[in-house]
């Protein structure tokens, strides 16, 4: 029965992942930090069944999460963009979503959970599942995954002076996330510009690995070394101009050596 529902974390992920790779291939911010699914264990459902009364031949329709994703966001603001990102989607059909981060659970909790329908394909043909997408930041995920533990210990009995710890954590995320979100664009800037420093890189060794077709070995050493040299005191600017010399240097000897093709 719940081979379906892992078919749809298997697809969900994927297609979560290639957002992220699109993304980054082309060079701009991915909303999403971090993909992860599953299906829910035997144990959990059985759990879930006696705590809702729910009978075996119901656990289809009456839970929401057999099916789960999860994906995590570096800032609060990347939120409302995965979502988005869902209810576009004509593969995944939101039905409902609970927004846990301006309605906190009692617990502290806090989440974006979008419900979506989702059809796989097996070999008994098309099937509609229930998946569940939950969207939270790094700090949330880092809550909830000890509360969570917590909860497991204590069979969800979490002794008082816990709760109150877990309270203060809680409002100490809370806190954390709005600090990042108020560095976001300075955190950005470093993650946009270590991206550049790696692309720029890549062409820069692409260019030499190439010049190796036009170029003798003595040269191309001399070429290697300034590198070495310019990419230790990684300074862009210096690397942006060895990058436009090279390539200058590079289209030189390609016209050279159509001129005076080798024999
Ligand atoms: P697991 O082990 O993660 O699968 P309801 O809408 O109340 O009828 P449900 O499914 O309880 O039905 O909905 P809810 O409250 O939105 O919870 C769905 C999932 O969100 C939970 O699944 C948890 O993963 C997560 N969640 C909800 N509340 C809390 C909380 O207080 N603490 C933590 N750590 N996670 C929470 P399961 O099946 O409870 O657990």
């Amino acid at each position: 029965m719940l081979d379906p529902y892992d078919l749809a974390v298997r697809e969900l992920v994927l297609k979560f992942e290639h957002i992220k790779y699109e993304h980054m291939t082309r060079g701009i911010y991915c909303p999403i930090e971090q993909v992860t699914g599953r299906v829910k264990s035997i144990a959990s459902i059985l759990d879930k069944m006696q705590k809702k009364n729910v009978e075996l031949a119901d656990i289809e329709t009456r839970f929401e999460d057999l099916a789960g994703v999860r994906i995590i966001c570096q800032f609060v603001e990347d939120i409302p963009k995965v979502v988005q990102m869902i209810r576009e989607r004509s593969d995944m059909k939101v039905t409902h979503e609970k927004n846990y981060i301006d309605h906190v659970k009692d617990s502290g909790y806090r989440s974006y959970h979008v419900i979506i329908d989702y059809e796989v394909w097996t070999i008994q043909g098309p099937k509609t599942v229930c998946a569940e997408i939950q969207v939270r930041t790094m700090g949330m995920n880092f809550w909830s995954t000890i509360e969570h533990s917590l909860q497991y210990k204590y069979k969800q009995n979490i002794p008082v002076h816990v709760k109150e710890k877990l309270s203060k954590c809680a409002d100490a995320i809370v806190l954390l996330d709005s600090e990042m979100s108020s560095v976001r664009d300075e955190i950005m800037d470093a993650q946009n510009s270590m991206r550049t420093q790696e692309q720029l890189v890549e062409e820069i060794l692409l260019l030499i690995q190439n010049l190796y077709t036009y170029a003798n070995k003595r040269e191309i050493d001399k070429i290697q070394d300034e590198f070495y040299e310019v990419y230790r005191e990684k300074d862009m600017g210096k690397l942006h101009r060895f990058h436009k010399q090279l390539d200058i240097i590079s289209e030189g000897y390609k016209a050279q050596s159509l001129s005076y093709p080798r024999v």
